[in-house]
């Protein structure tokens, strides 16, 4: 039906001089003031100049003018979420944390994060991801402010700026935006070999992740949880994905960074908005202090990890995230969070990297939220009363009553005092000389970068050192790409062969002597994704590629089936409003944003899909991304454009074929084609894995498992 507007164009007002829209609430200034107009400025006469007396207008503006704070200066694109924390039993043992005993519910929220670009860059960058949550517990706000990888690029805070200015674009051109592959990073990355462990996590696919709801979480540091007694004892946090982890192809990222910037804020709104609640398991890694000097690494170097086989996890509780935030801005850009918002029955250690955050991130906030009040914003504000005889500032809410603002006084006998029950550093002799030195073991720099290279299975090296060869390749420096090699050399020769023949550097490599000579750690399967992948759909989404002919039956079944196991189904289609209602046209819905794929229409569809590029790419992309492919007898033409070759991940989805579909999808991709797509011969990846089903337990002469194991 055709729109009536009314005559008078650039006047949004009925003739009457009425609004367009009512409604029983008034549209008022910020101060309360109802608008009888809010379409025009006030002007002298109707083609005259706007009067400076519309103060409407000029607090409209000067509002708009300041609608932006400053970025956060790493982690400044993020997506977050609201929840609660359920406790379980295990961790009354170790502390006396209120909201870690059994079955204590806690609001949370949580923000995840890719740490290089800036607030409007893409979701999919090869990129660290911020995994950071707040519970607003009884006894005030703990923040647990960690990554999606257990380990950190450097050991002491006076790098940190240094590492994140040569991570960010380069600062004369301004690029590259979110990514790692330039010559600034890897120039410090080969000066300060502290960060190679957390680049080989960075070079793995945990660094391409399918889906927020699909990550672990850390704490990297070494915390320490203390007991209603006083008892100490050193902890590590992890976080495990209810969903396990995925994480997208490197091809995969790539295209979805064009098809879907937002892939990841997305695929976290619809999942809550549908009622999927993402949920992780939180678990402490209890180590005993009387191990610890035991250990060939530092508990408080942050660049080491401690292997799981060697200290297992204790299950604490679990975080179900089950609201989107009511504003973006209000809650999650606005979200402050720090890592010594401790609560009592946990605290820090002396590991230099965590005791030079505890400065950084309050001072961080007075730039961007503006003045010290910044707990008051309902997003930060504890959801347990507090009170002290702190004051005023930029933008206080709070409406202090009373005549005493210090303490001790007695003219309130009833104001705030200190409580036995409240945060007490459990007591620690310290002793030292005043001195400007890492500790000794800290100098090992290449032991655990082999550790976790060679805990990969076979794809998964390969996936690195392709990882490698890609950042390389955009080094313009010949030296700095030189420098790297030696450094991969060291921590694995194979892996140093690999990158090298790859760049077309074999035999360049400049000769490192490490610091420290490495040595071989048993390998932690615990660290490969593959080998610790469960066969599931759950979370997972199925396209399925529809045209002409398609029979309603089958998409019922596959809809039906898929849903049943814990997956959901989109249709892409030539139309958004053809004979099946489509969610995506075929160049608006590629495949990349599936995890498992069908092709159902009958001839004449197939013939349309196949003289449709788009489409044609849709199923090549499939199949090159290793993703198990459904297809009706009729698809073969279409199958042929797009070179697509029977394979175990090739499913006829005639008989029993959707059972056999999402069977198939449930272990993931077809792994095989990419090695069939890599005719060249490469150096042989190491061994990985003890127990993985991928090759033996890495004999070697050091083992060197702490403890006495
Ligand atoms: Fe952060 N980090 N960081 N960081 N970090 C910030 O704080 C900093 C580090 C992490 O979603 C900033 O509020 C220093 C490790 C997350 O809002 C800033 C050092 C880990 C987030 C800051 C580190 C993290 C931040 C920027 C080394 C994993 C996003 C804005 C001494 C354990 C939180 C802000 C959110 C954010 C400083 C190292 C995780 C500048 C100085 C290690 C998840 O204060």
């Amino acid at each position: 039906m055709a729109r009536r507007t009314n005559g008078r164009p650039h006047d949004n007002r009925g003739a009457g001089g009425e609004p367009h829209q009512r409604s029983a609430t008034p549209l008022t200034t910020n101060h309360g003031v109802p608008i009888a107009d809010d379409q025009n400025t006030l002007r002298a006469g109707v083609r005259g100049p706007s009067l400076l007396e519309d103060f409407h207008f000029l607090e409209k503006m000067t509002h708009f003018d300041h609608e932006r704070i400053p970025e956060r200066v790493v982690h400044a694109r993020g997506s977050a979420a609201h929840g609660v924390f359920v406790a379980y039993r295990g961790a009354k043992k170790y502390t006396r944390a209120a909201f870690l005993q059994a079955g204590v519910e806690t609001p949370v929220f949580c923000r995840f994060s890719t740490v290089a670009g800036g607030a409007g860059s893409i979701d999919t960058p090869r990129d660290v991801r911020g995994f950071a949550v707040k519970f607003y517990t009884q006894e005030g706000n703990f923040d647990l402010v960690g990554n999606n990888i257990p380990v950190f690029f450097i050991q002491d805070a006076m790098k940190f700026p240094d590492f994140v200015h040569a991570v960010k674009m380069e600062p004369d051109r301004g690029f590259p935006q979110n990514a790692s592959a330039h010559d600034t990073f890897w120039d410090f990355i080969s000066l300060a070999p502290e960060a190679l462990h957390m680049v080989m996590w960075a070079m793995s696919d945990r660094a391409i992740p399918r889906s927020l709801r699909m990550i672990e979480g850390f704490g990297v540091h070494t915390f320490r949880l203390v007991d209603a007694a006083g008892r100490a004892t050193f902890i590590k946090w992890h976080w495990r994905p209810e969903l396990g982890m995925q994480s997208t192809t490197w091809d995969e990222a790539v295209k979805l960074a064009g098809a879907d910037q937002d892939f990841h804020r997305r695929d976290l709104w619809e999942a809550i908005t549908h009622g999927d609640f993402p949920a992780w398991e939180l678990c402490i890694q209890p180590i005993p202090a009387a191990d610890v000097d035991k250990l060939p690494y530092d508990v408080l170097d942050p660049t080491k990890l401690v292997p799981e086989e060697d200290y297992p996890l204790v299950p604490v509780g679990k975080m179900t995230l089950n609201r989107w935030p009511d504003n973006f801005f209000a809650e999650t850009e606005q979200v402050a969070f720090h890592p010594g918002h401790l609560v009592p029955g946990i605290e820090l250690t002396s590991d230099p990297l965590l005791q030079g955050r505890i400065f950084s991130y309050t001072d961080t906030q007075l730039s961007r939220l503006g003045g010290p009040n910044f707990h008051e914003l309902p997003i930060n504000r504890p959801k347990c009363p507090f009170q002290n005889f702190q004051r005023d500032g930029i933008s206080r809410h709070i409406v202090d009553r009373g005549g005493a603002s210090y303490e001790p006084n007695s003219l309130e006998p009833d104001g705030p005092r200190e409580t036995p029950a409240g945060f007490a550093s459990v007591p620690e002799p310290v002793e030292g000389t005043k001195i400007r030195q890492r500790a000794e073991r800290f100098a090992d720099h290449h032991s655990q970068a082999r550790l976790f290279y060679r805990s990969q299975t076979a794809v998964e090296q390969r996936h690195m050192q392709q990882a490698m060869v890609f950042e390389l390749s955009k080094v313009e420096r010949e030296e700095i790409r030189r420098r790297v090699l030696g450094h991969l050399d060291v921590i694995d020769e194979t892996l140093g062969a690999a990158v090298a023949e790859g760049l077309g550097m074999s035999g360049l490599a400049e000769q490192i002597i490490p610091a420290r000579p490495p040595i071989d750690m048993p390998p932690s399967p615990a660290l490969s994704i593959l080998q610790k992948a469960m066969p599931t759909l759950a979370g997972r989404k199925l396209g399925i590629l529809v045209a002409d002919g398609a029979d309603p039956k089958l998409l019922d079944r596959l809809r039906a089936e898929v849903a049943k196991a814990g997956a959901r189904t989109q249709i892409v289609a030539p139309r958004i409003a053809g004979p099946v209602p489509a969610d995506h046209i075929v160049s608006g819905g590629p495949s990349v944003i599936f995890d498992v794929v069908a092709i159902v229409a009958d001839e004449r569809g197939i013939a349309t899909l196949a003289a449709m590029p788009a489409a044609v790419q849709w199923v090549a992309d499939a199949f090159q991304h290793g993703k198990v492919i459904g297809v009706v007898a009729a698809a073969q033409p279409l199958l042929d454009k797009a070179n697509v070759v029977a394979d175990e991940g090739i499913i006829p989805l005639e008989g029993k074929g959707v059972d056999a579909l999402v069977a198939r999808a449930k272990q993931g991709r077809v792994w095989a084609r990419e090695e069939a797509a890599e005719p060249h011969a490469r150096p042989r990846p190491s061994a990985p894995g003890r127990g993985g089903g991928n090759g033996a337990r890495r004999g070697n002469g050091a083992r060197a498992r702490g403890a006495g194991r």
